[in-house]
């Protein structure tokens, strides 16, 4: 009817925010007044914690930054929860939101972020337009460079799909990419289908970061603040145990000492118990041999860290550990008590961490975020015996 027509070509009026569906058989339009869309990624099973934390930033600077030139205004990025990672033997039902471990508020102030919760606020069952499974080229230096690049792949690697754990999402259509390079090329992937509005990247770290240590990582990096609940925790530990009341400790230092696989793959690049005390005892006296509590943050076994203290106490020092109560366990759960351990770490007058770990990585970011000078911070384990190169310094930029 013309009644119906006049409706379409004035619902038709370009608007940043709606979808407009006409329908010309039954000469019906709807128009979607949410016009929302949505980007859903996953990582590799394998991957920790703090991996996790990098590939997140990559997402959200991407759409951050394509909001700063006024564009995707519609869009949100989705925050994949927390489920079943491998190093967390303790929490493996449920689904953990990120405001378990996170300032929500202050993600969102950084960018249009939501829960994947949220999205099902209305909703009962999730379609996936598209689920694009990123996978890397088989040779990343065809010609002998590194270029940037993606293709629709002619071959699929196997994928496993778990959403999360929830069974009330699935997907219309599986695409695989071969890709390479730098985040922001993604945009071009979702233009394939611009129609789409549920979009979906796994694999999620396979694309990097278009920008790296520049000023823009550390604006995305500084609003990953930590729940309220867990620095409490950590803050009255600090003051209780370390007898420090301010943010910036000058009474002791900390170590992060990863161990478990660190200790089993990688024996020539991490140190011994005994050489791990001398280390210590060897850093505090060129820092300041004043300090005599040491707080070790590790994953080793009890019986093993028990060791590291024995060797400690014969220096002279005080050692200290997060102990859970199980009712601590029970409310931070494995991934809130390791934050715990990065938190009061991130707050000692000197820090030592692990060669190539991205939990000691993410704790030297804190300290810079702090204003720890840089010399207290970069610093590393070396083996026993053999080479010991410096650790790279990502000062932070404001
Ligand atoms: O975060 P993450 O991946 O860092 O460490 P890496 C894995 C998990 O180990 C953390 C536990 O999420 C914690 O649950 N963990 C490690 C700790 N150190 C501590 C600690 O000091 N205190 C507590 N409470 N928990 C990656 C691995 O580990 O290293 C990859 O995720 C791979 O699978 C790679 O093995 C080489 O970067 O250290």
């Amino acid at each position: 009817s013309v009644f119906t027509i006049i409706i379409c070509v004035l619902l038709q009026t370009p608007t940043l925010n709606s979808d407009i569906y006409c329908d010309s058989e039954n000469e019906t339009c709807t128009r979607d007044i949410s016009g929302e869309k949505f980007i859903f990624y996953d990582v590799n099973p394998p991957e920790g914690f703090n991996l996790r934390r990098d590939v997140y930033m990559r997402f959200a600077i991407m759409l951050a930054e394509a909001k700063r030139n006024g564009r995707k205004r519609n869009w949100h990025l989705v925050l994949p929860p927390w489920h079943n990672l491998y190093h967390w033997k303790n929490d493996k039902s449920d689904p953990i939101p990120w405001s378990s471990f996170f300032d929500t508020v202050l993600l969102k102030s950084y960018t249009s972020v939501v829960e994947l919760h949220e999205v099902f606020s209305n909703i009962q069952e999730l379609k996936i337009d598209r689920l694009y499974v990123l996978q890397n080229y088989p040779n990343a230096f065809e010609n002998g460079d590194f270029t940037e690049k993606w293709k629709v792949a002619d071959t699929c690697n196997n994928y496993e799909r778990s959403f999360w754990g929830y069974k009330n999402i699935s997907v219309k259509e599986e695409i695989c990419i071969n890709f390479q390079g730098k985040i922001s090329q993604l945009w071009d992937v979702i233009a394939l289908h611009p129609a789409d509005k549920h979009v979906m990247f796994s694999h999620g770290e396979i694309p990097l970061h278009d920008t790296y240590g520049t000023k823009t990582y550390w604006d995305c990096r500084r609003s990953m603040v930590f729940n309220k609940q867990l620095i409490e925790k950590s803050e009255q530990y600090i003051s209780k145990y370390l007898n420090c009341h301010t943010k910036l400790c000058s009474n002791y230092l900390s170590v992060h000492w990863r161990r478990q696989d660190f200790a089993q793959y990688r024996k020539n690049k991490v140190p011994s118990i005994a050489g791990t005390a001398r280390q210590i005892d060897k850093a505090i006296k060129n820092f300041n041999s004043y300090i005599y509590k040491v707080y070790v943050a590790t994953d080793a076994p009890f019986s093993v860290l028990r060791q590291l203290e024995t060797e400690l106490t014969y220096y002279g020092y005080t050692v200290f550990y997060y102990l859970p109560s199980d009712d601590d366990i029970e409310t931070f759960k494995d991934g809130g008590l390791a934050i715990i351990d990065q938190i009061i770490c991130s707050h000692a007058a000197y820090f030592i961490g692990t060669h190539e770990s991205t939990f000691t990585y993410r704790i030297q970011e804190e300290r810079e975020i702090l204003g720890f000078y840089s010399t207290t911070t970069f610093n590393r384990f070396c083996p026993d015996k053999g080479q010991c190169e410096k650790p790279s310094k990502w000062t932070i930029v404001h």
